[in-house]
């Protein structure tokens, strides 16, 4: 008994110790990673120090295989992203930051509005930057993700460059799963290039200066081609029974889009020669949007197009328009952060969820909201919509 329980404990002792084949294979390929970034000019000290005593990073494992944008309904994704506390907070804080944004405004030609938009989604304004040490995510996706092993290899060398120059302390180097990090969330390569020292005191620091970040983004959207003083959407309204050409690049003028019988949500008329594409993103039957050249800067920022029409429309709320004025097609919309955080507390409450109350949809809560759904004789979807939410409220009540 006692030899079992020895060689139980020798058994655990080996499967977590650098013996067991995963784990030397992580080192060893830490170790090729290391003399990369060295090899290319990255000083010796600060590779050890970024990457001696790395391990493998289940969180970034974890959320490598699931990419929220083309997998939740439309409805979802604006119903957190662009919810009235990200309004109103965005307000604030743009009044708070007025001289910079208008600066970046002057300097890039980029709306300022715009620039706010993706500050507010990215880390909503600067409150959420992601909390991973970089250097260690990075090598996690490079040696142990199941893609762009050689990308995620350039961005390490990227980060520990940056670090290398004096932009950024290695100890400071926190960000998100996917090695975005800093008040706007730009890999380290976009970094490298397209960085600005907005607030002149030498050093490009998107994590600690907001003048930094903010100029960072405005450059990185005049660089993506933001064309000065042009629109970026409307919302439009479409003929009945529209079956017509859509697709952000068929762009052609408002005027011919006004001739195929679209106005504008308001019911206004569209003209002029400016080019815009139609995008509809629930179909013919829910909100449609003109969208314009410098909808592709925005695109091109997080290369999805339920990204860019979120930061569309925050951007325009930002700058005092209203809501959407056509209804998302479904009688199940998305929740708010608030919402998201309220509906954990009730499935808390109601005993289908132990876990973390931040408003985060991950595949705890999901499983928790199923549950709930079966209870109320409702399909399990797992999803958090406004639904489930009332179903849950209505038994809190009786
Ligand atoms: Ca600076």
């Amino acid at each position: 008994m006692r030899k079992l329980i020895v060689m139980a404990a020798l058994a655990v002792l080996l499967a977590g110790s650098a013996a067991s084949p995963a784990a030397a294979h992580f080192d060893s390929c830490v170790g090729g990673l290391k003399q990369a970034a060295i090899k290319s000019g990255v000083t010796r000290s600060v590779a050890a120090k970024a990457l001696d005593n790395a391990r493998p990073e289940e969180k970034v494992l974890r959320l490598s295989k699931s990419q929220p944008e083309f997998k939740m309904p439309i409805w979802d994704y604006f119903g957190f992203l662009v919810d009235e506390d990200r309004v109103k907070d965005g307000r604030a804080m743009m009044r708070k930051h007025d001289k910079t944004l208008r600066a970046a405004e002057r300097r890039y030609g980029v709306d300022r509005h715009v620039i706010a938009a993706i500050w507010g989604v990215e880390t909503d304004y600067g409150g959420d930057t992601g909390d991973i040490f970089l250097p260690h995510a990075l090598a996690t996706l490079a040696c142990q993700g199941e893609r762009r092993k050689s990308f995620w290899r350039g961005e390490l060398t990227a980060a520990l460059k940056l670090v290398d120059r004096g932009d950024l302390k290695l100890d400071k180097l926190y960000g998100s799963w996917a090695g975005a990090f800093g008040h706007t969330q730009f890999i380290p390569s976009t970094y490298q290039r397209l960085a600005v020292d907005f607030d002149g005191d030498g050093r490009r620091d998107l994590l600690n200066s907001i003048p930094d970040a903010l100029g960072s983004t405005a450059n990185y959207l005049a660089k993506a081609g933001w064309r000065k003083g042009e629109s970026w959407l409307i919302e439009v309204k479409l003929p009945a029974g529209y079956k017509g050409a859509t697709g952000r690049k068929n762009r052609v003028a408002l005027s011919v889009w006004a001739k195929r019988g679209l106005t504008r949500a308001d019911g206004k008329g569209l003209s002029g020669k400016a080019q815009a594409g139609l995008v509809l993103p629930a179909g013919a039957r829910g909100p449609g949007f003109l969208v314009f050249r410098n909808f592709d800067a925005i695109y091109s920022y997080n290369q999805a197009e339920s990204y860019a029409l979120a930061i569309s429309h925050l951007a325009d709320r930002l700058a005092g328009y209203p809501p959407l004025r056509t209804p998302w097609p479904t009688d199940d919309t998305g929740l708010s952060r608030a919402e998201r955080i309220d509906l954990q507390k009730l499935l808390v409450a109601q005993g289908y969820y132990d876990g973390e109350v931040n408003g985060k949809i991950g595949p705890i809560t999901r499983s928790a909201i199923s549950d709930a759904e079966k209870r109320f004789a409702m399909k399990p979807t797992g999803r958090p919509g406004q639904k489930i939410y009332r179903a849950l409220q209505s038994a809190k009540a009786d």
